[in-house]
């Protein structure tokens, strides 16, 4: 075990594990998918408790996820690719409604994806904004376009008011830890097209096996 937990959190090494993700055949890394997601996390945790009933929910679905990754059939779980045909090929997935797969890594996956997507339209905001935009402006407009649509009310709400509260972009540049502003939006530019290409080949994949709307 690494001290990871306790590493201030930089950006760069994040975005730098989404790059991992891809093989050379163009499939997807559930390892690194799996630990960029936890350095998100941590940032996440950063910026204060209100985003805890957040991040609970990330580090759950990333645990579940490492288990399989982990688990006996481990060696299925190393791609999405792989982890999608063998959990097809054998039903284990609820396909209509949940029930007896109701941790399925396939829809586990598929709500990280979906927040992939908010990531991917939040970092691009950020990305083309200028000094005086407003951090929850951006954060909220990603997430209309994404997850909200899969989210019941309560966690519309909920969402809507750790949004308020998240720092404004000069605190969040500092704590992306990259350096000066024209850095971060230089850093944004080369890691978007990648985390791009990762939501680009999941969706098809999923779009494929008709897997987006797993419950
Ligand atoms: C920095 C602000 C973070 C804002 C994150 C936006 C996402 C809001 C999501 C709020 C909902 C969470 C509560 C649980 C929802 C679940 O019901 C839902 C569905 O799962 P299920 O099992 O009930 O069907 N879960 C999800 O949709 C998964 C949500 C995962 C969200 C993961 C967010 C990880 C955040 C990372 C922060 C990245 C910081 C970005 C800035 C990067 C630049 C340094």
């Amino acid at each position: 075990a690494n001290s990871v937990e306790e590493q201030k959190f930089s950006l760069k090494e994040v975005l730098d594990t989404f790059s991992l993700c891809l093989s050379e055949n163009k499939e997807v890394y559930i390892e690194h998918y799996v630990e960029g997601w936890r350095g998100l996390v941590r940032f996440m945790n950063s910026l204060g408790s209100v985003f805890s009933f957040i991040s609970k929910d990330a580090v759950n679905k990333i645990e579940i996820l490492a288990k399989f990754f982990n688990g006996e059939n481990g060696t299925h779980y190393s791609t999405i690719q792989s982890m999608v045909k063998y959990e097809l090929d054998n039903g284990l997935v609820d396909l209509a409604k949940r029930d007896k797969y109701p941790e399925s890594g396939c829809r586990t996956l598929l709500r990280l994806h979906r927040a992939l997507r908010w990531l991917e339209l939040f970092l691009e905001r950020l990305r083309t904004s200028s000094e005086d935009c407003k951090t929850s402006v951006m954060c909220s407009e990603a997430y209309n376009e994404s997850l909200a649509q899969h989210h019941a009310w309560i966690i519309r709400k909920a969402a809507g008011m750790a949004f308020c509260v998240l720092p404004g972009r000069p605190t969040f540049f500092e704590v992306m830890n990259v350096g000066t502003s024209e850095q971060v939006v230089s850093m944004l530019g080369d890691a978007l097209p990648l985390i791009s290409e990762v939501y680009d080949i999941t969706e098809k994949l999923y779009a494929q096996h008709e897997l987006l709307q797993l419950p």
